[in-house]
């Protein structure tokens, strides 16, 4: 057998190597983004003495303590020239938390701080919280939004699964200490609630995902607005829906903002999630949409279909056929790293520009929502194309 000393230090090589690798770009398919090779961050990313007791007296066989599932749906920031994720970090145990992942590149070398984030809780504490959205708001906090659930006080006898899904609120100045602020109040359950940096009229605008119940998106018709006078006891009272979702789309079924938008030139850049249901079960895909800059809840433009769907290995994980993204960055240079969960599993990086991505909102022809427009769509294009076709 392996002598416990021997093992730890074959592990830590092996974690060393994973986190220093080099993870090459993909040749871009589409000319609109690139993929990478590797996923930037898996569960085998976990640091080692958050898994391990280290000591062999009381590990003699160096066996992991603490077991985890999977590491996927982060927000992003830059902070200090920093790549920074707020990585959803799943147990063996279900349970989700926080947790700082920091790349010097945004592509790769992605290690996490040495613990994870010790979020405060509300007098009625989370039973589990996910997908946290992070935005540095124009008053000088990040604030980091995610969903908080808990077991649904109003289910039978026996019903151990039904929930209640709710926005819980923190703000940072470092991602290191954060703040706990009473929970979203709202008339529906909601998930994807994200902040947008700007103050509207004076006051803070969530994007929100009314929801009547725990998964259903019910009635409520999409991605909505809410403006919120008060970030420390927010309410929503008007929620408008913006993005709503539409019969035979991407997001027929669901869908929900992903980060907070981007300012560019043009427009806000809106990354979001599409849902639908098929006979392989739900599958989820990212959209993009470009509103208004001085009327963030007026649309603009937004091209048909999607913009990013499950690929080969993306397509299998926990919960299959998804690809979920609350995190972006756009740097000084105007790159956009694009940080996409797949099947709630993992953690992967698609790197665009906002040139690019305006370009894309502006110029792919929008839904006409019946199969003969979209034969119109490419019947235009070919036309426009002709006199490149010799001989045609
Ligand atoms: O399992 C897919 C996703 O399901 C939920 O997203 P939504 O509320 O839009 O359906 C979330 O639990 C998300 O974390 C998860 O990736």
């Amino acid at each position: 057998m392996e002598a416990p000393e021997k093992r730890l230090q074959r592990l830590i090589k092996e974690y060393e190597k994973l986190v220093n690798r080099d993870n090459p770009p993909l040749e871009p398919v589409n000319g609109i983004y690139q993929r990478y090779r590797y996923p930037v961050l898996t569960a085998a990313h976990v640091p080692l003495h958050w898994r391990y007791d280290m000591d062999p007296a009381t590990n003699p066989f160096m066996m992991e303590r603490i077991g985890f599932n999977s590491t996927f749906n982060a927000g992003a920031i830059k902070l200090n020239g920093k790549y920074l994720l707020a990585v959803r970090v799943e147990g063996v145990d279900r349970k989700s938390f926080f947790a700082i992942a920091e790349s010097p590149n945004g592509t790769d070398r992605f290690r996490f701080h040495d613990e994870p984030v010790d979020l405060p809780e509300t007098e009625n504490p989370d039973v589990n919280v996910y997908d946290m959205r992070l935005t540095r708001h124009e008053d000088g906090w990040i604030y980091g939004i995610f969903c908080t659930e808990r077991k649904d006080p109003g289910a039978p006898p026996g019903d151990m699964s039904s929930a209640v899904a709710a926005a819980g609120i923190a703000r940072t100045r470092d991602l290191k200490t954060w703040e706990r602020l009473p929970d979203l109040r709202s008339e529906y359950q909601q998930r994807n609630v994200v902040l947008h940096p700007e103050f509207v009229n004076g006051q803070y605008v969530l994007y929100t995902r009314p929801q009547e119940g725990f998964i259903e998106a019910g009635n409520g018709g999409g991605i909505g607005w809410a403006l919120v006078k008060d970030i420390t006891h927010a309410e929503i009272g008007e929620e408008v829906i913006i993005n709503p979702r539409r019969y035979h789309t991407v997001n027929e079924m669901k869908n929900g903002e992903g980060p907070p938008p981007l300012k560019t030139p043009h427009g806000w850049l809106h990354l979001a999630h599409g849902v639908r249901a098929c006979a392989a079960g739900l599958r989820y895909v990212l959209y993009l949409y470009l509103t208004d800059l001085q009327r963030p809840e007026r649309t603009l433009a937004e091209p048909a279909g999607y913009f990013m769907a499950p690929e080969g290995e993306e397509r299998v994980g926990d919960v299959s056929n998804v690809l979920f993204s609350n995190g972006w960055i756009a740097d000084e240079r105007g790159t956009v790293y694009i940080y996409y969960g797949s099947s709630d599993t993992r953690m992967h990086v698609a790197v665009s520009s906002m040139e690019k991505l305006t370009d894309y909102c502006l110029n792919t022809p929008p839904d006409g929502f019946r199969s003969a427009a979209s034969v119109q769509n490419v019947k235009k294009l070919i036309a426009k194309n002709r006199k490149y076709l010799s001989g045609k």
